[in-house]
């Protein structure tokens, strides 16, 4: 048994801290203390167990020790590997097929609710595949946007649509290296079929596969889902929010919307906002609906309408302890099991909407795009008529401001302005060494690390080192929750070049970019600061690191794997699930070395786990200093910048007006 952590051992959050206080005095289990009470498994965790078939499990952990099979350590990690990367592409594409779908039901005027909220940016898609654009209406171009992107779910052969949009040298890569995805459930199925008993048992080739498992992801269903999420309710540009628990009200129905799609959250927004059901939430005696979000559901309509996020992955129970919330209404991905049970100690209704998950015990109200406000309506009259039940209550009032909504349209806007839109100043930004380089901080809470500790302690060191920092999914939420994302209040934590980038450009120095699905956006930004020029010709040059300091879930290995395979080091905190025994049987060596200096030969990028928060910023910091002197870019001097913009003016206000004016305009005379 793993020992029992203090609240404050468990999680740096005060909101939670106290949630976590609160379970205790009620004697109730949350996944920090399930965490405690339940060590992992050191030889499953290690990646070292196969139950591939009825012959085991096969434990291997003595040195050339063989599976009866006679599969080998490094078969077998591989083997468990590729198929960790194979269920997170699933999920994530399996999320944009859905979002296919609904756009495909919306351009045929089928759904209730929805509109093509972003025409500009459909005929910009559209355009990249050459669909035509012109004397067509935003329904016809999305009719046929639909059926080309619900064609790369079950296409055979070919290469998937999306990877057009990769630098030019990119895809002559994988092209070379044979790993285009050709269509994105066939390399997902290919996944499983390769690592069923008796089929491919060489480490290299299997993990291969893996790559062109992760692209079928990343510049596949990921990318999909980003964008038909965009075209249908808007690509997100900055906007005020709030997150953190102290986001519940007291006097107010309280909604949580937790889960990763968009489509049914979106309209619940629009349903919470009706004078019908504001009214019907009075007549229970509330004054209105609080709607806020958990996790990558929480993202979407944070960056889009500015719903307040209640928190991260860690955060669902927690919510919960409050007393406070009338329902949490759930889709899929990373929704714990351990909710309902734990609503039943308070009046919470768990809601599960999704045809493809069931939660024993939880109330189940099916989503139907076709019905969309219909059912988003009964929801909340759901929500209301359990307001009554509602026992003692303990918000934690605390919550912090932010800005989200950093798409890459916007930052190539805000750069340039609508006119000459633009990453250039990005480009030159870190070819002068104001800025040093960017780190793209993303991922889950995981209840074996302190909740946010390796999130908040890599991003604070990395942004007083001018690493600008940009975030997805429930990294981005600790953030948040830090106040790094708002303005002028995140700058007091930056390092002197990139303060004065951010004060130029009236940025925060940690960008808020979306959801998990959203991790795309990512690529997207790296390709055009390659198309941009200055720094190289393909993603793998450019000095950028991903890091998922506190990962968990298999959706996160799938991100490692196409951004590996698209060029950039990627770093994972926490442990790694093929890290073979402590004292190490050498074989297990090889895969690691494998997804690292393998990968990194044939791509460009690589991927390590690293547990220890200041080597994971050594060497990302070490990566993009290599990087930038391959470009033969200025070496990055942090003494060098720091007295323009702000700084300037507030070193000014100390001295007398005479010399103000001296230093402004060269005279001291008025
Ligand atoms: Fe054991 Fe081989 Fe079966 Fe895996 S596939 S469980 S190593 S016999
Ligand atoms: S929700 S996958 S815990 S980021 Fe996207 Fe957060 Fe990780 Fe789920």
């Amino acid at each position: 048994m793993a020992s029992k952590r203090t609240p404050q051992e468990q999680s740096v959050d005060p909101a939670a801290q106290q949630m976590l206080i609160r379970a205790e005095e009620l004697h109730i289990e949350t996944a920090f203390s399930r965490a405690d009470a339940m060590a992992p498994c050191n030889i499953g965790g290690a990646g070292m167990c196969c139950k591939q078939c009825g012959m085991g499990p096969c434990r291997l952990t003595k040195e050339g020790q063989v599976g009866v099979c006679g599969a080998t350590i490094d078969t077998i990690q591989a083997r468990n590997f590729i198929r960790s990367i194979a269920a997170g592409s699933a999920a994530h594409s399996d999320h944009g097929r859905d979002m296919a779908f609904t756009l495909k039901a919306v351009a045929n005027g089928e759904t209730e609710g929805y509109t093509i909220r972003d025409v500009a940016k459909l005929r910009i898609i559209a355009s990249k595949y050459n669909i035509p654009i012109e004397k067509r209406s935003p329904e016809e171009i999305a009719n046929e946007l639909a059926d080309l992107y619900i064609a790369q779910f079950g296409q055979q052969r070919g290469e998937v649509i999306p990877t057009v949009r990769a630098p030019k040298k990119r895809l002559k890569i994988w092209r070379e290296n044979g790993v285009v995805p050709r269509g994105i459930d066939r390399e997902v199925v290919e996944a499983l079929h390769r690592t069923h008993i008796g089929d491919d048992q060489n480490y290299e080739h299997i993990l291969q596969h893996a790559i062109r498992t992760g692209l079928s992801d990343g510049w596949g269903g990921s990318m999909i889902a980003t964008d038909v999420s965009d075209i249908l309710f808007g690509t997100p540009a900055p906007i005020l929010g709030q997150a953190n628990l102290g986001v519940l009200k007291d006097d107010m129905v309280n909604v949580i919307v937790h889960g990763h799609e968009p489509t049914l959250s979106q309209m619940i927004v629009a349903a919470s906002q009706d004078p019908e059901i504001i009214e019907y939430a009075k007549q229970a005696g509330a004054k209105g609906i609080s709607l806020s979000g958990i996790c990558c559901t929480a993202n979407e309509i944070l960056v889009r309408q500015g719903i307040p996020a209640a928190g991260n992955f860690l955060h669902q129970e927690l919510a919960i302890i409050t007393g406070a919330v009338e329902a949490m209404v759930v889709d899929v991905q990373c929704v714990m099991q351990a909710l309902v049970d734990l609503a039943s100690k308070f009046h919470t209704k768990v809601i599960t909407t999704s045809p493809k998950v069931r939660i024993t015990g939880a109330t189940h109200i099916e989503f139907d795009e076709h019905k969309a406000l219909t059912i988003a309506k009964n929801i909340l009259k759901e929500a209301i008529d359990n307001y009554k039940n509602r026992g003692k209550t303990q918000i934690p009032q605390i919550t912090e401001d932010l800005i989200p909504g950093f798409s890459h349209e916007y930052i190539n806007y805000m750069l340039g302005g609508t006119y000459r839109a633009s990453f250039r100043p990005l480009n030159d930004a870190i070819i002068s060494g104001r800025i040093r380089g960017v780190a793209a901080i993303v991922g889950c809470n995981n209840p074996r690390s302190s909740q946010d500790y390796l999130h908040n302690y890599v991003t604070k060191a990395l942004l007083k080192q001018d690493v600008l920092v940009v975030q997805t999914g429930c990294g981005a939420i600790a953030s948040a929750k830090l106040g790094l994302m708002l303005g002028e209040a995140g700058l007091t934590e930056v390092g002197p070049g990139l303060r004065e980038i951010c004060e130029t450009v009236g940025i925060p120095p940690v960008l808020h970019m979306g959801s998990c699905v959203d991790n795309t956006r990512i690529l997207t930004v790296l390709t055009q600061m390659v198309e941009e020029g200055g720094l190289g010709d393909d993603i793998d040059q450019v000095p950028a690191v991903g890091l998922a300091p506190e990962w968990m879930s298999e959706k996160a290995l799938a991100i490692a794997a196409y951004c590996v395979a698209s060029g950039a080091y990627v770093i994972f905190g926490g442990s790694s699930p093929i890290s073979g025994m402590p004292d190490r049987v050498s074989d297990s060596d090889k895969v690691l070395n494998y997804i690292s200096s393998g990968w990194e030969k044939l791509y460009g990028g690589k991927l390590e786990f690293i547990s220890d928060p200041d080597e994971m910023i050594k060497a990302t910091l070490a990566h993009i200093d290599a990087k930038r002197a391959a470009l033969g870019i200025q070496v990055y001097d942090a003494t060098k910048y720091g007295r323009s913009g702000d700084a300037k003016m507030l070193a000014l206000e100390e001295l007398p007006l005479s010399e103000q004016r001296k230093a402004i305009y060269g005279t001291a005379a008025d």
